[in-house]
């Protein structure tokens, strides 16, 4: 109802209706709004709830802007909030803001709030901390936090009805969540208490995952109603370990995650031949296998990098981005791959692997999706034994 009154006041624009609505950001987040939102007036929906990512370095904010701009793209109506570390530059910020309703800053490191106090007791929980921020979002009645490397192919504001904590299980280790997708609700509470468990308990993975299952413990017992289906944090890894399931299902998939330590701007692409540079499209994808990675191409060069272009000026953008996406320190990573000061990942390797060599980088999340690792070669191998 409130949504269609809004829509029926043809005098003002949306930057005036926002004005009515201003930020409500605690003071631990400064809340960068722009003060010109964009024309779209689906942007200028009502709402108390809202999707929420965290960027806490370039890269990452450019993973935040294509799952912003996917959201966008499937007409959510719900608020887009993304939270920034301090590394995440001006000119990312600006496009964030272009995208999302909200960019708020967390930088726990200057703040003088319990997060302060508890990343000088566990400096190596930094990510987490800043992760587990997100509860402090109050001014929303309920969110669905999403990781920067996930993508959208459907809306599914649906997960909405759901309540705390809400997730998807882990491929790893099924009777544990992803959190890479999940229902919450803020709550300075809760925020304080999961402080608290971490101070206390550490993380058993050294991320927020851990931390998370750990603290919400009764999820793969308690209330069937609080796993979402996979296909809400369909994790690209999972794809190759029961094909046979993700032929059956795979088409039904609305969030992809790209988990492990390959992410989608580590790859380049050739926007004319719409292919995922450095590696060959698998001939023979007749089946089901949507191409993930030339899907989130998609949606950056169209709508990410005419923002970035503009955000930077007359500089010449540089859609090569390789380089710059380890600056961070602060990631998820950490949770995924143990490895909280992981190099840079290496470019893969135009040398035939053995065997041995690539079931390794398999195992280390190093998996080449458009070349040895592509579905169709996978199918092929499994179709020898499935016959
Ligand atoms: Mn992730």
């Amino acid at each position: 109802m409130i949504r269609k009154m809004w829509g029926l006041i043809p005098v003002l624009d949306c930057s005036q209706l926002l004005r009515f609505c201003p930020s409500q950001c605690k003071t631990s987040l400064v809340s960068f709004t722009t003060p010109d939102p964009r024309a779209d007036p689906r942007h200028c929906t009502m709402s108390d709830q809202a999707f929420v990512t965290l960027a806490t370095n370039d890269s990452y904010a450019k993973g935040a802007m294509v799952l912003g701009q996917s959201l966008r793209n499937h007409n959510t109506s719900k608020k887009l909030v993304v939270l920034v570390g301090p590394h995440v530059a001006e000119p990312c910020r600006e496009v964030l803001g272009s995208i999302f309703d909200e960019v708020c800053l967390v930088n726990i490191m200057d703040s003088d709030d319990e997060a302060h106090l508890a990343l000088m007791k566990r400096p190596d929980l930094g990510v987490t901390f800043t992760k587990l921020h997100c509860w402090t979002l109050t001014q929303y009645s309920k969110c669905v936090f999403m990781d920067a490397d996930t993508v959208v192919l459907s809306n599914i504001d649906e997960l909405f009805e759901r309540e705390e904590l809400s997730a998807a299980p882990d491929p790893g280790w099924p009777d544990c969540f992803n959190s890479g997708v999940f229902v919450f609700t803020p709550s300075n509470e809760t925020h304080e208490k999961l402080l608290a468990f971490c101070e206390e308990n550490g993380s058993f993975d050294g991320g927020d995952q851990g931390v998370l299952n750990s603290f919400f413990n009764t999820w793969a017992t308690a209330d069937i109603t609080k796993h979402l289906p996979f296909i809400y944090n369909l994790s690209s890894i999972a794809i190759y370990s029961y094909l046979p399931a993700f032929k059956q299902y795979g088409r039904n998939a609305k969030v992809v995650h790209f988990l492990g330590k390959l992410k989608p701007w580590n790859y380049s692409y050739d926007a004319e031949k719409g292919e995922v540079k450095g590696h060959a499209l698998s001939p023979d994808s007749s089946h089901l296998h949507p191409d993930y990675l030339v899907m989130w191409w998609q949606v950056y060069t169209e709508s990410v990098v005419p923002l970035l272009q503009k955000a930077h000026g007359e500089t010449p953008f540089s859609g090569d981005f390789e380089e710059e996406s380890h600056k961070g320190n602060l990631q998820e990573e950490v949770r995924e791959e143990s490895q909280p000061a992981a190099p840079p990942p290496p470019p893969p390797p135009p040398r035939q692997l053995s065997s041995e060599e690539r079931k390794q980088r398999w195992e280390d999340g190093q998996i080449d999706y458009m070349g040895d690792d592509a579905f169709a070669h996978i199918e092929k191998k499994l179709n020898t034994f499935l016959k």
